[in-house]
């Protein structure tokens, strides 16, 4: 089993991204797992050519991508959307109003059990919700793009986009990245030991 993670890097308004902060905390392996981790530009174009190409490159049996959203808890994006809703530019000043994929249908669903992942969160006093939108911006647009070059390259890669909360304070990033990184590595945990199983044989002998 191989798991691809991976971050955005700063966008307007955002100098350090804590996704990004997060991936770099990861080694290559986790829980004996090959991890592979990737930093993405916050760039509509790039990010979305470079999700496709590691995910066809890496064939991952599971895809977890970060983002992150001002909200003091973490977001489980259940719905990727073939549109964008924002006319904040990118890293790169481009706005991409519009669909995502013109040969795509409307949504994705998140194919990464999210409802178990949230229940346990929960039982862990890890603050977590469930959403169906996720936000119009380039975390979208990777999400849709990603789910959408799964089902085109027919991968077995169970795909999903979680949100995390900003660093709030600059004098605080270390423990408050300490803290995420710990959260998501419990969501990869969870994952990769078959605790919310991906995917598993309906008989099992
Ligand atoms: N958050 C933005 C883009 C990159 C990131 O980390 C978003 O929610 O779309």
């Amino acid at each position: 089993m191989s798991i691809l993670l991976t971050g955005f890097g700063p966008f307007p308004g955002v100098p350090r991204n804590p996704s990004q902060l997060i991936v770099e905390q990861f080694s290559n392996t986790l829980a004996g797992r090959s991890l592979h981790k990737a930093v993405l530009p916050t760039v509509y174009e790039v990010a979305g050519s470079t999700i496709e190409s590691l995910l066809r490159e890496t064939r991952p049996d599971i895809c977890l991508c970060l983002g992150v959203a001002n909200d003091d808890f973490m977001r489980l994006e259940t719905v990727a959307r073939n549109h964008g809703t924002v006319e904040k530019p990118d890293e790169s000043g481009a706005v991409r109003p519009g669909p995502v994929a013109k040969d795509g249908p409307d949504t994705y669903s998140c194919t990464l059990p999210f409802a178990s992942i949230h229940t346990a969160l929960e039982r862990s006093g890890i603050a977590a919700e469930l959403s169906d939108d996720a936000g119009g911006y380039v975390c979208n647009h990777v999400f849709y793009t990603a789910r959408h070059a799964i089902e085109r390259h027919g991968l077995a890669t169970a795909c999903g986009f979680l949100h995390i909360p900003p660093i709030r304070s600059a004098d605080r990033e270390d423990e408050a990245i300490d803290a995420l990184g710990g959260a998501v590595q419990t969501v990869l945990e969870l994952l990769v030991d078959g605790i919310v199983p991906t995917r598993r044989p309906a008989i099992r002998h």
